[in-house]
């Protein structure tokens, strides 16, 4: 089958002494997903040392075999145990004399620990000495595919589905593959299906796709992942005919408790369900004059007995927005509907809250519900597929971004306030909550489109399990792994990632303002193109200035936050620059920090973003000879590509706003 294994790629160590002293594997574990986690080590072992080691599935004890005295010092034997008493999913690995012992709560703690070893032998770092212990930050790492069941993605930039081709479900090589490359990550949780539920995509919970879904679950649960999927509200009117969807009427209720009876029962290892209602033409409990909360907790209750969860998106603004109405402020739709709620959702109803207010732009302030909320189970999303931020075309790691959500201070309480604390259940003690990410992947055979796009499906889930790694630790992991250990290719690659984001950032749109894209396909600059269109995206630029104005003076959005963040994104001169435009409407004559004008700051960013996405290429292309031909050949057609599109952005931006303000570059470059 013709697709690759990512950073699963394992090649030979024959010089490595160490690694190549490894010739037994004692798992004495009786669980299908630790039984893995020595499967792994045996499939990574064969590759590094050309020979498979012995699996002895008993407990290390005399029957051990005997070493004799030269080999004493030599490490050459694993041992896999599971230890009650541990925190679920937790690993520890250390190294005692002659052997590497991985002790875990569980199987899912031994296949994480196991990844965690291969991780370890893969980069060439020594055994000797070793002493891990992990447990993961986040409850639920959770991964939504957006896949359509005719075999497209929405939003998909690497091929089409590898779960749906033609109405059918698809279990195979490639998807044993992909729940393997999840564990590797410590991804427990899986949506296959899009969020926007028609169609055929409706009837996944019924007959015509139990088997193909309980085989599929089973094949994911052998890998510590719990399948979900999304619903849609209005199933018993589609699947039924029934003649509402109301969530207090007891023949609604009871439909559903038969359903999820059925469902929960067909598909024993489904986790739950994830919701989009009441958001951009999905159906609702709004058409019923109910609130969100009825919704999720009329779901919530059937899917209860189960111990099934209701994964509640706050992704709700009016899409038919008038753009001369300056009042109404989308950013403010996901506080506005479901603050007033904190509180009236059953236990096992998460909410799932996009990082920012708008929608995966390139730049946005934290969406206040997080230090706004209290009393609700929380889930933070995030997008790794490239919607806004280059489409898997454009190089642009996204660790960075996700790092500064999640260590935003939302100053809900006095410690263990940030974002990260919030999703990780420190803050208030939640067991329902962690981190979701819109999935990259299709069936190309880089899985990612940009092979440097995997990086983001890969510091995802490292993120999510270890918040505390790094953006750069994370890259230089994942670079080792993929590439193997090159020291050359390891400092250009990680230099391309660790400054992609801000590279793509400074040739698209300014200062959080966001936005600026050709409207439906969200590909490439087109200044208005949202401009005078429904869906309450705006720049509001003028002759004189640009930005939209947020303050108590404005939509009062800025107020939403807890202080002192209200006041220092209400004003001007204490707004963090990069959000300037988002929170404030600025002249183009106002001075930057740095003494610039914001004219000038708009042709100087742009003329330097493109310059930096050209100097991208040049350094990549020193690399021609250490990287395999395919894999090079296809990042630099992307790096390529970028350079030029990046040249159309900023002549596009430059343009536009030199037209707007008719003020000219201090440096007279060519602007048209
Ligand atoms: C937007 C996408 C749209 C999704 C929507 C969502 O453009 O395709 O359906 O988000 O998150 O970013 O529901």
């Amino acid at each position: 089958m013709n697709f690759e294994q990512l950073w699963l790629t394992y090649v030979k160590k024959e010089n490595n002494k160490e690694i190549c002293g490894i010739r037994h594997i004692y798992a004495d574990c009786d669980n299908p997903t630790a039984t893995h986690g020595a499967e792994e080590l045996l499939l990574a072992l064969e590759v590094m040392t050309g020979s498979k080691p012995v699996l002895h599935k008993t407990p290390m004890g005399d029957d051990a075999e005997e070493k004799n005295a030269e080999s004493a010092e030599i490490i050459d034997r694993i041992k896999l145990c599971i230890v009650p008493g541990m925190k679920a999913e937790s690993y520890h690995i250390y190294e005692n004399e002659n052997w590497i012992m991985i002790e875990a709560s569980d199987g899912k703690g031994i296949l994480y620990g196991a990844f965690a070893l291969i991780r370890q032998m893969q980069r060439e770092k020594s055994l000797k000495g070793l002493n891990v212990f992990k447990e993961p930050a986040a409850p639920l790492r959770m991964l939504n595919h957006w896949d359509n069941m005719d075999g497209s993605i929405e939003r998909g930039y690497s091929g089409n589905s590898f779960f749906f081709e033609n109405n059918e479900i698809i279990v195979n090589e490639r998807t044993k593959t992909y729940a393997r490359l999840l564990a590797s990550i410590s991804i427990n949780a899986v949506v296959i299906n899009n969020v926007n539920v028609k169609d055929n995509a409706t009837c996944l919970i019924t007959d015509r796709y139990f088997d193909k879904l309980k085989e599929l679950s089973e094949s994911f649960a052998g890998y510590g992942i719990r399948l979900f999927l999304s619903l849609n509200y209005a199933a018993p009117m589609e699947l039924d005919g029934l003649d509402s969807a109301d969530p207090l009427q007891e023949d609604i209720k009871q439909w559903w408790r038969e359903k999820m009876a059925e469902v929960f029962t067909k598909i024993p290892n489904l986790g739950g369900f994830l919701i989009k209602a009441d958001s951009e033409g999905r159906p609702g409990p709004f058409t019923y004059g109910r609130n969100h909360a009825d919704g999720a907790n009329m779901l919530a209750e059937a899917a209860e007995p189960y111990g099934g969860l209701i994964i509640w998106r706050c992704f709700v603004y009016n899409c038919r927005q008038d753009w001369r109405d300056k009042k109404t402020d989308r950013a403010r739709s996901g506080y506005d509907n479901f603050m007033p709620l904190d509180g009236e959702f059953k236990d096992n109803v998460i909410l799932q809250i996009k990082n920012g207010p708008m929608d995966f732009q390139v730049r946005e302030p934290v969406l206040p519900l997080f230090g706004g909320l209290k009393a609700t189970n929380q889930m933070l999303e995030v997008q790794i597929a490239q919607e806004y931020t280059g489409q898997q075309r454009h190089v642009c790691y996204l660790i960075p971004m996700f790092k500064e959500i999640m260590d935003f201070h939302t100053y809900v309480a006095k410690e263990k306030d940030t974002v990260c604390d919030i999703v990780t259940g420190r803050t208030f003690g939640h067991t329902n909550c962690g981190m979701a990410a819109v999935a990259n992947t299709g069936n190309d055979a880089n899985w990612t489109g940009h092979d440097l796009a995997a990086a983001n499906l890969y510091g995802f889930g490292r993120l999510a399990y270890e918040p505390e790694l790094t953006a750069e630790e994370i890259a230089s992991e994942w670079i080792d792994l993929t590439f193997g250990k090159d020291e050359e290719i390891k400092q250009i690659l990680l230099f391309i990632l660790i400054n992609s984001r801000g590279i793509y950032e400074k040739y698209t749109s300014p200062l959080g303002i966001g936005w600026m894209v050709n409207p439906a396909h969200h590909y490439g600059p087109s200044v208005d193109g949202y401009e005078y269109d429904r869906w309450g995206t705006y720049h509001r630029a003028d002759h004189l200035g640009m930005g939209v104005d947020r303050s108590d003076k404005g939509t009062g959005y800025a107020m939403l936050y807890n202080e002192p963040n209200a006041s220092a994104y209400n004003h001007m001169e204490t707004c963090p620059e990069e959000l300037l435009l988002f929170f404030h409407h600025v002249p183009y004559t106002y001075r930057l920090k740095n003494g610039k004008t914001l004219i000038q700051h708009i042709y100087d960013t742009h003329f330097e973003g493109a310059a930096e996405a050209a100097q991208m290429r040049k350094q990549f292309e020193t690399l021609k000879d250490r990287l395999p031909e395919k894999i090079y050949k296809r990042i630099d057609e992307r790096l390529l590509h970028q350079e030029e599109h990046s040249k159309e952005w900023r002549d596009q931006i430059n343009t536009y706003f030199y037209r707007k303000s008719g003020i000219m570059d201090e440096l007279g470059r060519e602007i048209y």
